[in-house]
Order: C-alpha cells, then structure tokens, then sequence
C-alpha cells in the first residue's frame, strides 16, 4: 500500500522541488514545462512515459506544442506519495 506523505514530509519534499507547486483545490502537485518545440516537449514526454511505466507510477499531463503541463497525485492513496515526489525528480532530472 502506498501512503500519503505527512503535511511534514510532504514540505520537506517540495522544499527539494522547487519548481513544483500544491494544486489548488486538490492534493496533488503540478509543474509547467516548456521546449523548443514539440519534438522536444514529445521527446521529454516519452523519456517520463517509460520511466513512469516501470515505476507503474503514472503523470496526469497536457501538451499543448511545446508546453507539457504535468499533476502528479497518487490515486491509490488520494494524495502525494513518495512516488510523485521520485517521478517528479526524474522529470526534472530529464530537463536539467
Ligand atoms: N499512477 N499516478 C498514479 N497513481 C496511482 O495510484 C497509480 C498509478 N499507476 C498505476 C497504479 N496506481 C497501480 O498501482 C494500480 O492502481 C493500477
């Protein structure tokens, strides 16, 4: 069972990804990226795809040509894991 990360642990995370912010609303945690192109937002896409797919950790996302707009939750848990917080590393990791 995957479990929600405490209000503590969950700051502490989030102080590590800077460029990642609390949804409104929601218990989850979204980032904007941006690309030259859509050759690039699409390769970035497919980089996190399989990555997430081995992880069977999965991004909800929107690309819009160069724009790939990322939430992270864990619906297991109804909230943000650990899991996000290693997905979301990796995806800026990939960009970096
Ligand atoms: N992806 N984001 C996210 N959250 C989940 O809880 C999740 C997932 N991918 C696969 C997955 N859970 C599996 O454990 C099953 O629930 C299908």
């Amino acid at each position: 069972m995957v479990e929600k990360l405490s209000p503590d642990a969950r700051s502490a995370a989030l102080a590590g990804l800077p460029h990642w912010m609390d949804v409104d609303g929601r218990d989850a945690i979204s980032r904007t990226f941006r690309f030259k192109d859509f050759n690039a937002a699409f390769g970035f896409m497919t980089r996190c795809a399989l990555k997430a797919d081995q992880m069977d950790h999965h991004p909800e996302w929107l690309n819009v040509y160069n724009r790939v707009d990322v939430t992270l939750a864990t619906h297991d848990c109804g909230g943000v894991s650990e899991r996000d917080v290693d997905l979301a590393a990796f995806m800026d990791h990939v960009v970096d």
